[in-house]
């Protein structure tokens, strides 16, 4: 196929953009009393709403014409059938097949992967049980009560955000702890408290290659033989979870201690292997189980709805509807909830380092803005800081608004208040405050300043929103959530053309540290050749540490 943007559909919807943009979201509620039904769906136990977006059902039909032309339909049954859809790695793309119920077939390369993922999960939940039953114990004797996570990307930002997001299910049994940064007081600040005889690590690395991970995860090592940990030990205090076996053993963790997982995984994909080990201790197996009987749900639902009741479809059309015809270049999403105040940040990942792409997938260039920025923060703290510019700026701002409408604490009254701020940001956003309502708000006696005041007032709306209620936020709902993520990003990396599922942009940063990294640690600065910019910089550096003995 050509690319997407010389079908003709593209040139109806960007008539249609021009023909509908004036329409104001407050007008289209006034005519049409059924836009929630229309434009809502329910799916277990999640409650999509778009009606407050600026689309009519014409909009919705074109858009779904859009993904016909993109032939979707094909590309999600590439998707399940596993065929090598990573073209520029060569990989099929699996993540699904990591929640499918054991008694699926699911083929690979002629080969049923079903079997092996669940060995594996049986293998990594015997493991979890023998910490929880305290039969796993530190090198002394006592039971592991601290698990800290080295790794960083989706060996991170997956874990980290279901465990906090998960926490009132927790067995209880272990704190977890995150480990990401290269900044090295991470993980001092982290291990500060802890005991090493009852400290077990988990080095997360899909390649056991990063150097942010292996340079912590030595770290780690060289701390834990300071604190009385003996080369012996490390054997129950160090496991890893890895698709490149090898390189963990030759950084000293025996075989039965590595939990594997399979290249057709991608990093930010990965919380539904063995990388959500850190979750497993947290809530159990029985628990993770639902949570991948969540993400299983959503996608029986993706594989098989029609396009017009198919959430991620649809959200990823929405989506394509502001980024490329209203050219709005971000996205924001706006989770009300403290367990998930990662979310803004996993998504981030999961988005912008699959669709963050300038070329189609076999090399082209494209013509068009492809994923937009996506970022966001907990609801309620951002009111109070940058929502100023949603309500007032200039700029057209898509948003997903997402809570539970049931909360786990004990703080009803807390969670009724946030509810309530949650619905009034949306429903502000979509309404706007026109001249009329901002004078019949003075009364008869207006103020005298009140030509300037008058415009100040005024709230244009017509802002865009998703709005995603969870019946809680159990197990379930989150793999539920997450899921829908996940397909939405692939609708639209098939329809702008490109492959989510590498990441080459990562690579290159890497690749000039490790020139710059020798560099800096010279206690002579070898002849520097970089940029009159970076040969600045370093000079400046290596300078300043020389003379606080700060080298290497
Ligand atoms: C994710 C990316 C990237 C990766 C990290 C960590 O899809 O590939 O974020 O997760 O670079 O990689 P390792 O797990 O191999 O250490």
């Amino acid at each position: 196929m050509s690319q997407i943007n010389l079908s003709s559909v593209w040139v109806q919807l960007h008539q249609h953009q021009r023909a509908t943009r004036h329409l104001h979201m407050r007008d289209l509620f006034a005519t049409e009393p059924d836009r929630f039904q229309r434009f809502s769906l329910r799916l277990d136990g999640l409650l999509l709403d778009y009606s407050k977006n600026r689309i009519t059902e014409r909009t919705r039909d074109l858009l779904i014409e859009l993904a016909h032309t993109a032939e979707l339909s094909t590309w999600i049954k590439r998707l399940q059938a596993g065929e090598p859809i990573n073209i520029s790695e060569k990989r099929a793309v699996m993540h699904h097949a990591l929640r499918a119920p054991a008694d699926s077939e699911i083929y690979v390369d002629g080969e049923n992967i079903v079997p092996s993922i669940q060995a594996v999960l049986q293998r990594v939940g015997e493991f979890v049980e023998q910490v929880h039953q305290q039969h796993w114990r530190g090198h002394s004797g006592k039971p592991i009560r601290h698990v800290v996570n080295i790794g960083i990307g989706g060996s991170d930002l997956g874990p980290m955000l279901v465990t906090r997001a998960l926490k009132p299910y927790s067995v209880g049994k272990v704190e977890l702890h995150f480990v990401s940064n290269l900044d090295g007081r991470h993980l001092a600040d982290t291990l500060e408290a802890l005991d090493a005889a009852e400290t077990l690590f988990i080095v997360a690395s899909k390649s056991f290659s990063t150097p942010e991970t292996l340079l912590n995860a030595q770290a780690a090592r060289e701390w834990f033989l300071a604190q009385g940990g003996s080369v012996e030990a490390i054997q129950q205090h160090f496991v890893a979870v890895s698709s490149n076996i090898p390189a963990a053993t030759a950084f000293g963790i025996s075989p039965e201690n590595c939990f594997p997982f399979w290249d057709w995984v991608g990093g930010r994909y990965s919380v539904w292997s063995a990388i959500g080990l850190p979750v497993m201790l947290s809530i159990g197996m029985t628990h993770f189980r639902q949570f991948l009987a969540g993400a299983h749900a959503m996608d029986c639902h993706f594989f098989s709805a029609p396009f017009a009741e198919n959430a991620p479809v649809l959200l990823g059309l929405l989506g394509i509807w502001y980024n490329t015809f209203y050219r709005a270049h971000t996205h924001a999403v706006m989770p009300y909830d403290q367990g998930l105040s990662r979310l803004p940040a996993y998504l981030q990942q999961l988005d912008m380092e699959s669709n963050g792409k300038r070329v189609g997938r076999c090399g082209a260039r494209l013509d068009f803005n492809t994923g937009p920025i996506i970022w966001g923060e907990v609801g309620v703290n951002s009111q109070h800081a940058f929502f100023q510019l949603l309500h007032q700026g200039t700029r057209l701002v898509p948003c997903d608004f997402i809570i539970p409408a049931c909360e786990h604490g004990k703080l009803k009254t807390h969670h009724t208040a946030m509810l309530a701020n949650f619905l009034a940001q949306t429903e502000a956003l979509m309404r706007g405050k026109n001249e009329a309502e901002v004078l019949a708000e003075f009364g008869a006696k207006l103020p005298d300043n009140i030509d300037i005041l008058l415009p100040q007032k005024v709230f244009p709306g017509n802002q865009p929103s998703n709005t995603l209620i969870l019946d809680s936020l159990n197990p379930y709902n989150l793999g539920m959530l997450l899921a829908l993520y996940e397909h939405k990003v692939f609708v639209q990396g098939v329809i702008w053309g490109i492959n989510s599922f590498d990441q080459w942009g990562v690579e290159y940063g890497k690749q000039l540290a490790r020139k710059i990294e020798p560099e800096l640690r010279a206690g002579q600065l070898p002849s520097l050749q970089h940029d009159a910019s970076t040969n600045g910089l370093i000079r400046h550096i290596h300078q300043l540490r020389q003379q606080r003995n700060a080298l290497p």
